[in-house]
């Protein structure tokens, strides 16, 4: 297989990432199977239009379901509000397409593992898009972690900071409804440190939340409902139905202890994106406004020159340093999106699943809701009893 054809639903934030992410990728990865943008679905038809031409997607259709009988589809890349993605994701996995789907998979436990038993019915492979797994400074993290340099694990402390909702005028996006996203910063941003969590550290057994609203109606928002909606000022209000910020504390199956906190409400912090953990020969501190950068810290190192020191993960041997520029030249955010492609296509290319996948979105979003469910019931949660 050389070359792959991909439908695509949903043309704004994630859909600008995901089509930048396939038109670098045969530049910078010419080992790996060609992606075809072949086509791009949106409900808005003269939305979807002009993003085919901005984005590069060959043709346009306002209706998903177009994708399903067309032959010259080879994978659906669903990144339309969470709401879509399990009817999406299930009939394409019947029509026998492959997936890749935003995060959180979905609105519930119950139709992740819908999207899941679909997915492995019909014998696809499916990846799920917890992008920030494929930044290089991370992937180090991991590496230290596995050789065992950092030694037992005994913390994972992470934080999602974020500011964009403070403006108690900011207009009621789909974000912001519980029928649309699922939960707020919840599963928008802790569904991510999550994820992070289970790939460094291992699986999370217990969990204890606390979770608060602190706008609790906001202005209607005009008919784009994006999230650069702009009618703040509406008159009408309806009621915000997510969590504006949600903390909670873990207890890892191999012994660790977790905290988590996923907020919109961090003033000055416009999205920061941090994990530190620490073991018993050393730690890592991560965090994305600094995404080249992992600092490091080990029990071992003599006692005049002990501290954090400050690696840059841009060179070789970090992972993916060879395909971009020379040595020492930092990427981006973007970059993530692209290495997830690489790691899917290359799992088809080698007829296995790619990694994170569905069983890891469902995964997730088993903590995800045993933490509400702990919310709401003021208790300790068993994840396992979900
Ligand atoms: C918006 O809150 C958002 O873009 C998330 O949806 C992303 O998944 C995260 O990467 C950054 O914040």
């Amino acid at each position: 297989m050389n070359e792959i054809n991909i439908g695509m639903v949903g043309y704004k934030f994630m859909g600008k990432a995901h089509s930048n992410a396939y038109r670098a990728l045969p530049m910078f990865f010419p080992e790996s199977i060609k992606p075809n943008m072949k086509m791009i679905c949106g409900r808005n038809e003269k939305a979807v239009a002009a993003a085919a031409q901005q984005l590069g997607w060959k043709e346009y259709s306002s209706d998903w379901k177009d994708l399903l009988s067309r032959d010259d589809i080879d994978l659906v890349d669903i990144n339309a509000p969470s709401n879509a993605h399990k009817d999406i994701a299930v009939s394409a996995a019947e029509a026998g397409k492959h997936l890749y789907c935003e995060k959180p998979l979905a609105l519930t436990l119950d139709d992740a593992r819908e999207m899941l038993e679909a997915a492995e019915k019909a014998g696809v492979k499916h990846m799920v898009g917890f992008n920030y797994r494929f930044t290089p400074a991370i992937m180090l993290a991991k590496k230290l972690i596995d050789e065992g340099r950092l030694g037992d694990i005994h913390h994972f402390r992470a934080w999602f900071l974020q500011d964009w909702i403070v403006d108690p005028n900011f207009p009621l996006v789909w974000r912001l409804q519980q029928e649309i996203a699922g939960s707020g910063a919840h599963g928008d941003l802790n569904a991510h440190l999550i994820d992070l969590a289970h790939y460094l550290v291992g699986d999370i057994s217990k969990v204890v939340g606390m979770s608060e609203t602190f706008i609790k109606e906001r202005p209607l928002p005009d008919e784009s409902g994006g999230l650069s909606a702009t009618s703040g000022h509406a008159a009408e209000k309806g009621p915000v139905t997510v969590d504006d910020a949600t903390l909670f504390l873990a207890r890892f199956a191999n012994g660790a202890l977790g905290s988590f906190e996923a907020t919109r409400f961090a003033t000055g912090h416009r999205s920061t994106n941090s994990f530190e953990i620490n073991g018993s020969k050393g730690s890592v501190i991560f965090d994305f406004e600094r995404m080249n950068e992992l600092q490091v810290f080990f029990t071992d190192d003599k006692d005049d020159v002990q501290g954090f020191r400050r690696v840059m993960a841009t060179d070789p041997p970090h992972a993916y340093s060879d395909a971009w520029w020379p040595a020492g030249h930092p990427i981006g955010y973007e970059h993530t999106f692209t290495h997830a492609f690489v790691e899917f296509l290359a799992a088809l290319q080698e007829d296995r699943q790619p990694v994170p996948n569905f069983s890891d979105g469902v995964k997730c979003q088993q903590v995800l809701e045993a933490v509400e469910l702990s919310v709401k019931e003021r208790k300790w949660i068993d994840v396992s009893s979900l």
